[in-house]
């Protein structure tokens, strides 16, 4: 067994480092510039609770199946073939997804060394990918190092981080939160950013990447595997899925992790809502969740809790449902409601819901038209109201009718907070209280005709962040662990340009099967900033799903009657049914599979 790590292909790192050098003058003077860093600082560990006490020495389940010796079997290829993805990746493309089986010998393993980067919004479970990956690691060869990349694909980018060792580690498992080493935002996709990332590898000598991220970093990793390879580099390019959305799955990918454990928070708080709903018997909540696209929250907690209202964004996209139509269907609700002597209620609102509205999504994309090629003079007039009327006068009739039939605060957001490349920032209108002031709106007009005779007291509330670092459930936490120790396998076995997957989730622990899917498999093409390219195609809900189906079933009895469902908070001490259960999605859509 050799220690040593091969750069020195002829088509290698070396190579690639020093042509780059010579044209990026910037890199250049990376290393004296890293000497100067202070040392990275870790959180400092405050006060830590009974619980989170407890809660450290919990250690988390693992498949029977899974350990240092298990062994990879290659599974059958689908039959199907996309040329034009297998055209743009010649050599992961044919890969086979591998599961691994129960071995009875040791592998012999290299030392590795494995940079490991925490891409995009937090996840409940991220430092227990980290701790399976490191523990894998070091059982196959104690010699394996793991290094953290600082602040996500940032932190590659500028070969910026820490080497993670046992002590580090220790303080972390079982916690929620990104910040062993943080999280970012930063995209790895232009050949300059691989350049730049092999780089770094070479650099540190790295035999491995994993890239903790959802479908875009998971689809960027796939893009740095295959470029990587393609250059004679033996970097092995490992993904796992994360995000709370849900929307990363197919393909062998149940489902991403911290959706489950997000659901969970949400849930418990919904269902806190909904008891004091229940108990006051004043207020309609209307309860914002997170969920930048699809709603795979909003649905999931839904199924939970049995709120009044469910706006599902996919839904209201298919039926290519108003603003009004939205608007009118709440209020007759709680018209009908009211008429029963129940005054109160919950709606549910998924964060994206806004872009999946038709003429919404029309409307922002004229005012990022209209905002990009009259800036100058936008940005000359002082008073807000001014400014809605100079935008409002350069919008097609419809979008402008629209525009200005929506309350000044919606509209004011939507001309005033944008990104960076000047697009309205959709994700942060107050959608929640967009659809209370037009409800109330509405009600006045149904009272005037004498359709409604209540009171309306409506309460906005959002659920996020409340949830993305939230300490793992037990389901979480299980997984996570076994998603990092399976990564470990992968880079032990060379797989590069895979993602970690663990399939069976629905049954204990124990029974959990592991494996790796080539990334290069998930992906389709896509149009993105105008160009054609290839991305791993974001699950959205599907209104045939199990999940949704289940929902539409009971949702006209949940309108009208109170049937509200109280979760809890999650419980990591306690029974199986209790503790260890995972969301009715995956129970659903495992059943009708
Ligand atoms: P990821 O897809 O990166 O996991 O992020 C999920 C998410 O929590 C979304 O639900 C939300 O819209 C977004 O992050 C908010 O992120 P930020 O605070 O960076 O705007």
């Amino acid at each position: 067994m050799s220690n040593a790590i091969a750069f020195n292909k002829p088509h290698g790192w070396n190579k690639i480092i020093e042509q780059f050098k010579k044209t990026t003058p910037v890199l250049q003077s990376t290393p004296a510039k890293l000497k100067q860093r202070p040392r990275y600082q870790t959180s400092p560990m405050l006060h830590q609770s009974a619980l989170a006490q407890a809660r450290s020495a919990y250690r988390p389940k693992l498949p029977a199946s899974l350990n240092e010796k298990s062994t990879a079997q290659p599974q059958a290829s689908p039959d199907a073939v996309d040329e034009a993805i297998r055209a743009q990746f010649p050599q992961t493309y044919g890969q086979p997804a591998v599961t691994f089986a129960a071995g009875n010998a040791p592998v012999p393993t290299k030392p590795h060394r494995a940079g490991v980067i925490l891409s995009g919004g937090p996840a409940p479970g991220g430092h227990n990918v980290i701790a399976g990956l490191f523990d894998a690691l070091k059982k196959l060869n104690p010699a394996s190092t793991v290094f953290g990349f600082r602040n996500g694909p940032d932190g590659l980018l500028k070969n910026d981080g820490i080497e993670i060792d046992s002590a580090l580690l220790d303080a972390y498992r079982n916690t929620g939160g990104f910040d062993i080493i943080g999280s970012g935002r930063t995209k790895l996709e232009s050949e300059a950013d691989f350049l730049r990332a092999l780089e770094t590898a070479a650099a540190r000598q790295l035999t491995a990447l994993v890239v903790i991220g959802g479908d875009d970093s998971n689809s960027n990793a796939s893009k740095l595997a295959e470029f990587a390879k393609s250059r004679g580099s033996a970097l092995t390019v490992v993904g796992v899925p994360k995000t709370i959305d849900g929307d990363l799955k197919g393909a062998g990918i149940e489902t991403s992790f911290g959706f489950d454990t997000a659901c969970k928070v949400y849930s418990d708080l919904i269902g806190n809502i909904q008891r004091d709903a229940l108990s006051a018997r004043k207020y309609w909540h209307f309860i914002k969740l997170m969920g930048r696209s699809a709603s795979h929250i909003a649905l999931e907690c839904a199924l939970q809790t049995r709120p009044n209202i469910t706006l599902v964004s996919e839904e209201v996209a298919a039926k290519k449902s108003t603003l009004g139509g939205i608007v009118a269907g709440i209020a007759d609700t709680i018209a009908a409601r009211a008429a029963n002597g129940e005054k109160f209620g919950t709606v549910l609102i998924p964060e994206g819901l806004i872009e999946f509205v038709p003429e919404m999504g029309s409307l922002i994309s004229e005012l990022n038209e209209t905002l990009a090629h009259h800036a100058d003079a936008f940005n000359a007039i002082p008073a807000l109201p001014e400014k809605r009327a100079f935008v409002a006068a350069k919008l097609q009739p419809a979008a402008a009718a629209l525009y200005k039939s929506l309350p000044d605060d919606i509209a004011n957001q939507l001309i005033l907070d944008r990104d960076p490349h000047g697009n309205v920032q959709v994700a942060r209108i107050d959608t929640q209280r967009l659809l209370i002031d037009l409800v109330e709106a509405r009600l006045k007009e149904m009272k005037a005709a004498g359709a409604y005779k209540a009171s309306f007291a409506p309460l906005p509330h959002y659920f996020g962040y409340e949830g993305r670092c939230a300490a793992p459930s037990n389901f979480d936490a299980d997984y996570c662990y076994t998603l990092g120790f399976t990564a470990a396998l992968l880079i032990r076995d060379g797989l590069t340009g895979t993602i970690a997957s663990v399939r069976g989730l629905t049954r204990p622990a124990s029974e959990w099967q592991a494996g790796g899917v080539p990334l290069a498999r998930m992906m389709n093409i896509e149009r993105r900033h105008g160009k054609m390219v290839p991305v791993i195609k974001k699950a959205l809900v599907e209104l045939d799903g199990a999940p949704f189906r289940e929902f539409e079933k009971h949702r006209a009895a949940w309108a009208i009657e109170t049937s509200y469902a109280f979760p809890g908070p999650i419980q990591y001490f306690g029974p199986a049914e209790v503790c260890d259960t995972t969301t009715a999605t995956l129970r659903l859509e495992t059943a009708a599979s």
